[in-house]
């Protein structure tokens, strides 16, 4: 048996150059592990605190002088005990007191070193029953960026191409011929003005809501018939962002509830939308359902803020039939335990589950590890940007790994 010999945390930047930590947890047996915690911008109310008090120096503080002595000399192989020893630390409902994002590096920190240690890549560490490793997520590619993560972008934050595939390499060219050809249709529209990039590597542009999905749904019907292969347009409307004193508030028009519902069920029919994420605010149940009834088996229903990954909130969610797909983000819950229980109750309820990036990110490419071995349905990452391809070259790498297994 192995054990922690020790746990070293240090501070490093995320892509926006944003202060977070990174964790290295070295086994006795000499095998290590590091990962570090990406961080969101519009994240969920319900996320456990990524920072204690006084941001990264008081997490590195913590994590010293508490943290890392709880875990030293823990049963290595034992990855929810360590786990629960982060909780147990802690001691918090939301992680406030060590950090959600300490306890987001150590625990997949934690995950590698084992992973290292027994010479097994990390998906099958993660593998869920029922999950062989040969069928890869659909790409949820990022190809055109709005609120928080736009300065300048429309309102709605995340236009997608959605491209299934057998073979992840087809999904990601899909996905990439998207994102040119909405480059392609913005320069054409603004041919005099500069284009720029926003958080997660799609284009911005000064376009509006419907507009810039006009411009996707066009790129994704273009690349497909190029490609010959399906490729649907999809949005994370993020809408808590713009949803205040009981409404949808869009720059061209503000909506109530019902009205919103009935706005992207619209959007759903007229432009074969497969994937819509977090379509009303974080606290609509009620009204997530009433979407996910209007759409049935026509798209994803996403729900992101609304379960922040937490099972006692996709618990809710499942008995109102609130969605049919749920988002999950390690750092929202904080330990690979956590997200790995409500993955199970997502499958279990025949929930699609959705691996998801954070805008903060970082080069590393064990995202594409936790698609692959919990079974995702998609994997949504950014297409250009080197901690977005990192998620993208791992998936390569994977992919090219099981077609050379089965030759
Ligand atoms: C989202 C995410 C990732 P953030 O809303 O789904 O795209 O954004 O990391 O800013 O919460
Ligand atoms: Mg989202």
């Amino acid at each position: 048996m192995s054990r922690v010999e020790s746990v070293e945390m240090r501070a490093i930047l995320d892509s926006r150059g944003r202060p977070t930590v990174e964790a290295v947890v070295r086994l006795r047996g000499g095998a290590s592990g590091t990962a570090g915690a990406p961080s969101g911008a519009s994240t969920g109310a319900h996320e456990v605190r990524a920072f204690p008090d006084g941001g990264v120096p008081a997490a590195l503080a913590i994590a010293r002088s508490t943290v890392a002595p709880a875990l030293r000399g823990l049963d290595s192989a034992d990855l929810a005990g360590f786990d629960q020893a982060l909780h147990a630390v802690d001691g918090t409902s939301d992680f406030s007191r060590i950090g959600g994002n300490t306890a987001t590096a150590l625990s997949l920190a934690a995950h590698l070193a084992h992973a290292a240690e027994v010479g097994r890549p990390l998906w099958q560490v993660l593998q869920r029953p029922g999950v062989d490793g040969t069928r890869f997520p659909a790409i949820v590619g990022n190809c055109l960026n709005g609120g928080r993560h736009a300065i300048g972008g429309p309102d709605i934050q995340e236009f997608h191409a959605f491209a299934p595939s057998a073979d992840p390499a087809e999904a990601i060219e899909a996905a990439l011929e998207v994102h040119r050809r909405v480059g392609e249709a913005l320069h054409a529209r603004f041919p005099k003005q500069a284009l720029g990039l926003g958080d997660e590597g799609g284009w911005v542009a000064p376009v509006g809501n419907v507009e810039a999905l006009e411009i996707l749904a066009g790129a994704c019907a273009a690349a497909s018939d190029a490609l010959g292969r399906p490729i649907h347009p999809g949005l994370d409307l993020a809408a808590s962002e713009f949803f205040r004193d009981g409404r949808y508030r869009y720059r061209e028009q503000t909506l109530d509830t019902e009205g919103q519902v009935r706005f992207v069920a619209e959007l759903v029919d007229r432009y074969g939308l497969r994937y819509v994420e977090d379509p009303l605010d974080q606290e609509a149940f009620e009204a997530f359902a009433e979407l996910t009834r209007a759409v049935g088996e026509k798209a994803m229903v996403v729900g992101d803020d609304l379960y922040t990954t937490a099972l006692a909130r996709l618990e809710r969610g499942i008995a109102l039939h609130a969605t049919n797909a749920v988002l999950i983000k390690v750092n929202q819950v904080g330990t690979v335990t956590d997200t790995l229980a409500t993955v199970d109750r997502a499958r279990a309820a025949g929930l699609a589950t959705v691996t998801s990036h954070r805008s903060g990110d970082l080069p590393e490419g064990w995202l594409a590890h936790v698609a692959l071995g919990t079974g995702a349905a998609g994997l949504k990452c950014g297409l250009l940007g080197g901690e977005r391809v990192a998620k993208l070259n791992e998936l390569l790498r994977l992919g090219a790994r099981h077609r050379e297994s089965h030759r």
